[in-house]
């Protein structure tokens, strides 16, 4: 635990000092239901009120503010796209990106947390999953009250998981899973791990292991320059007991860990964008208020270009992930269309958040500013869900039908 934090004190010192204001240079605003600003209000005011306070602090520390799963939560972050009847939002794919954008303006580790419990553990229980195991596990995942890691990435296989070597048995009563999974979010946290393993015959399924199964260890990965508010960690699985009501009987073979892939890396292509946002907010208001040669530095061209180009950026990510939504709401969006934005999303907003870093200067190093760390964190998120060289492969086969992966 972190040493002599008072969170309420970091609450009442920090309340107030976040002046974000959203750019919209298009309206594009305008092409949002009034359900979807009044959501997206009141996470911005969750945020400004409860996280933006505390989270520079917590990433300093290299620590997950665990006491926010609950208030995630709360606000209707966890599973947002899927059905209230198990507890969760009921609402569309636009409303999930906008959910994604608001806490990754903030943090991209936050929207980690959040994603990672709605798109990669509630939605493979909720799409593969049985009745029995929906009604167990996404009432308590939704509230806050478990929280949830997905594991795919294996330390032999991140690009390649299809060459994965966790594997499980059948043995009558249960099966018997063992192997290790690496770079896991939330993993040190969590109560439940969704793992993708090979049964005896090879094929990749989904199992549903719960923190306290005899031989199921999560060790902490230290030393991290990027994400350091997330937890992020190991699953290793020796002779692991996993009741057989626990495997999720709906999917077999590559396309169930990816299929999930396809709904995370939509909420990425929003949230790397919120990022973007705010930096850009940042460095616009910085170049109004920093004097230098006697005038703002917003009144030199140098720096009115890259505001410029940055804002031309952020407008046409935005156009890309309204339309993706759209087209995620239809059930027609594709998974190369899905690379596209997830890939340019987050390399416009890297790109925002270096320049912007730049335009403040030496200020622009500390944790006085966010974009130091926007821009550390977005490392991690230009590599993870799909490396930016993969996504380039995704759609490079779609245009021209060629694998170029191996
Ligand atoms: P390939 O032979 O192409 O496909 C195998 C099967 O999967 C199907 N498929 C998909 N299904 C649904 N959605 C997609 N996007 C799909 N892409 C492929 C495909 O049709 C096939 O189905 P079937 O029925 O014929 O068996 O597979 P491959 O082995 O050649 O690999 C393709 C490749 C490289 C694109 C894929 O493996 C890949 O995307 N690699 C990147 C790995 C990755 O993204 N890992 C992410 C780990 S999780 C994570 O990073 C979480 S970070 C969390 C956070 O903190 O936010
Ligand atoms: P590698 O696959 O070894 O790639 C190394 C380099 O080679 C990359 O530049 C890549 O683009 C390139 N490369 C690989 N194959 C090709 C090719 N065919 N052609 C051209 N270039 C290629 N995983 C999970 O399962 N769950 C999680 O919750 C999770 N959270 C993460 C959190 C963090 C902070 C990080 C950093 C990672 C996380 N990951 C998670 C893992 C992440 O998905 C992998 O790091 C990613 O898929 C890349 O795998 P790798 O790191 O093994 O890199």
């Amino acid at each position: 635990m972190m040493e002599n934090l008072n969170i309420n004190e970091l609450l009442d010192a920090n309340r107030g000092k976040d002046r974000y204001i959203a750019p919209d240079f298009y309206g594009i605003d305008d092409l949002l239901s009034d359900e979807h600003k009044l959501i997206r209000q009141s996470v911005r005011d969750w945020v400004k009120k409860d996280l933006s306070p505390i989270i520079e602090h917590f990433a300093q520390k290299s620590e997950f503010p665990r006491h926010i799963v609950k208030q995630l939560g709360e606000i209707g972050a966890f599973g947002p796209q899927l059905p209230a009847k198990y507890g969760c939002g009921g609402m569309d794919y636009t409303t999930y990106g906008i959910i994604m954008q608001e806490l990754e303006r903030c943090d991209s580790g936050i929207r980690s947390t959040a994603s990672v419990q709605g798109s990669l553990v509630m939605y493979p229980i909720y799409k593969f999953g049985s009745e029995e195991q929906k009604m167990k596990y996404l009432p308590k995942l939704a509230s806050g009250d478990m929280l949830g890691c997905f594991g795919l990435t294996e330390p032999d296989h991140g690009s390649n998981p299809s060459g994965m070597t966790t594997h499980f048995e059948d043995k009558g009563d249960h099966y018997l899973l063992n192997g290790a999974k690496m770079w896991i979010s939330n993993a040190p946290f969590a109560d439940v791990a969704v793992v993708w393993a090979k049964d005896e015959a090879g094929k990749i399924k989904g199992l549903i292991v719960e923190r306290g199964y005899e031989g199921f260890t999560t060790p902490e990965t230290h030393g991290k320059w990027s994400l350091r508010a997330s937890a992020t960690g190991e699953l290793v699985f020796n002779n692991v007991k996993v009741p057989k009501e626990n495997l999720l009987p709906g999917v077999e073979g590559l396309k169930g860990p990816l299929t999930c892939l396809n709904s995370a890396r939509y909420g990425i292509s929003w949230g790397a964008l919120g990022a973007a946002m705010d930096c850009y907010d940042t460095a616009v208001r910085y170049s109004k208020e920093r004097i230098q040669f006697g005038k703002p530095i917003g009144g030199f061209q140098l720096q009115q270009k890259k505001l410029a180009e940055m804002l031309t950026e952020i407008t046409k990510a935005q156009l890309l992930v309204w339309r993706l939504g759209q087209l995620m709401d239809a059930g027609k969006a594709t998974p190369a269309q899905i690379s596209m934005a997830k890939r340019n999303n987050v390399e416009i907003a890297l790109n925002v958040a270096r320049e912007g870093r730049q335009m403040l200067g030496g200020m622009g190093i500390t944790g006085e500013f966010p974009m130091m760390r926007h821009m550390m964190n977005l490392e991690s998120v230009v590599t993870y869900e799909g490396t930016h060289d993969i996504h380039l492969l995704i759609l490079g086969m779609e245009i021209t039908g060629e694998n170029a992966f191996n």
